[in-house]
């Protein structure tokens, strides 16, 4: 028995399916985890001493890749000063102007621990603020796994079947309504048939968790639009998105000023941290200034603030942005070139350091369309590349992520894997 079977028999017994996150038990792709015990830049380093090109990047926020000096040594000097406060700490106030200097639309900011947190507590806040109870979500996208918004949801959700969570009361669920990206009738009609009851609208403005899915030119100026015209809150889920596709966000690639913004990943630096902003005068309405309570024993933590702090410096000194574009082109030429030669349709949705394969004739512009992927086929591409040394997201439904340490000798190993990967379908 390997390491890694030896440690998922042992996590099996005391671990619900042996994994503390549903996606990396490895049950769509087929197969059995394996287990990590270091990575450095842009490897794995395996129970079993395999070293495996990763393109999961921790689910994104490994943009520097994995145990950066710069960050590691942000968190040794936090950790000389100890790990948690219970006070506000000078480090939040830093990351706050870090995070409004940023992301253009964020005024005010509140740290929280997880993507999740920060979802919830961004929905909780619009539909305080505006009175009403009605949300809009879109199907594939997934915010985390709170109650409202784990309906139609994206990654494990749908890689495992349930996008309908159970355990979600149908009560709160009739409070969500979701509706197809990319079609601007579906809003319409939404609108037109709940007046005055929308308290918001939140999407990952580029989703990143039904595959990589970019919005139609023009659409997310009409989702602003009209939210902006029912005096409906706008949320964007950037926790994919932001300081990875610039550095604030899709929301200052593509010029569209949401109400409210989620952010994770990047932001810790590699450490648990979320955080949601915007508009003062929603955000004033949080607790202690405002009725809408949000709250966190460990928020605006010191370990997590220096790394997420140190991760931002390092995309202001370095701004990588065009390096990753042309390091994600090159990846989907290699695998758009492969698929071309062995005959086999794709589609490689990649913006900047993000992407995804489908192996479909069909364009995928939203969750009926990801569907229309050869998952059996995407399997057996997963496992063919894991063979040969490249570590791709185990599920067909989800993004896949670039650093800056994937460049020249990672990079082309990995595009030279990815081929012979496709050519053995
Ligand atoms: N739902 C996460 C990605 N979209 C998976 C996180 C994890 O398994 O670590």
């Amino acid at each position: 028995m390997s390491s890694s079977e030896q440690l998922f028999a042992r996590a099996k017994q005391l671990i619900p399916g042996g994994v503390n996150s549903p996606v990396r038990a490895f049950r769509s792709v087929g197969g059995a985890p394996f287990f990590v015990k270091a990575a450095r830049g842009a490897t794995l380093v395996t129970a079993d001493d395999r070293e495996l090109i990763d393109f999961v990047c921790t689910w994104g926020p490994a943009i520097h890749g994995h145990n950066h000096p710069a960050i590691r040594e942000a968190i040794a000097a936090a950790l000389d000063r100890g790990t948690s406060f219970g006070t506000p700490n000078p480090l939040e106030v830093e990351m706050a102007e870090l995070i409004v200097k940023f992301v253009p639309s964020i005024q005010k900011v509140r740290m929280c621990n997880s993507g999740t947190e920060a979802t919830m507590s961004a929905i909780r806040l619009a539909r305080g603020f505006t009175r009403r109870d009605k949300i809009i979500k879109f199907s594939g996208c997934y915010h985390g796994h709170s109650d409202s918004l784990l309906i139609k949801a994206g990654s494990g959700a749908l890689t495992h079947g349930h996008p309908d969570s159970a355990g979600v009361p149908a009560s709160f669920a009739r409070e969500t309504i979701v509706l197809p990206f990319n079609d601007r009738a579906a809003l319409d009609a939404a609108f037109a048939a709940n007046p005055g009851e929308i308290a918001g609208v939140i999407l990952e403005p580029y989703c990143g968790n039904v595959g990589f899915i970019m919005p139609d030119a023009g659409y997310l100026a009409y989702l602003r639009a009209i939210t902006a015209k029912h005096g409906t809150v706008l949320i964007f889920d950037e926790v994919m998105t932001g300081f990875r596709i610039a550095k604030g966000g899709v929301q200052e690639r593509d010029h569209i000023t949401p109400d409210l913004t989620c952010l994770g990943k990047i932001i810790g630096g590699g450490l648990p941290v979320g955080a949601f902003g915007g508009r003062a005068d929603i955000m004033d309405q949080l607790a202690p200034l405002g009725p809408v309570y949000q709250a966190g024993t460990l928020s605006g933590n010191p370990l997590a603030m220096a790394a997420g702090i140190a991760a931002l410096k390092l995309l202001e000194t370095e701004d990588p942005y065009a390096r990753l574009d042309a390091l994600g082109r090159r990846l989907r030429d290699a695998v758009l070139g492969a698929c071309q030669a062995k005959g086999l349709p794709v589609q490689v949705p990649q913006c900047g350091s993000m992407f995804s394969i489908f192996f479909t004739p069909t364009p995928v512009r939203d969750y009926a369309t990801a569907l229309t992927g050869n998952k059996e086929l995407f399997n057996r591409f997963f496992h063919a590349c894991l063979d040969r040394g490249v570590y791709l997201a185990p599920s067909a439904y989800e993004a896949g992520f670039l650093s800056t340490a994937h460049d020249g000798v990672a990079i082309e190993r990995a595009c030279g894997i990815m081929m012979d990967a496709i050519s053995s379908l």
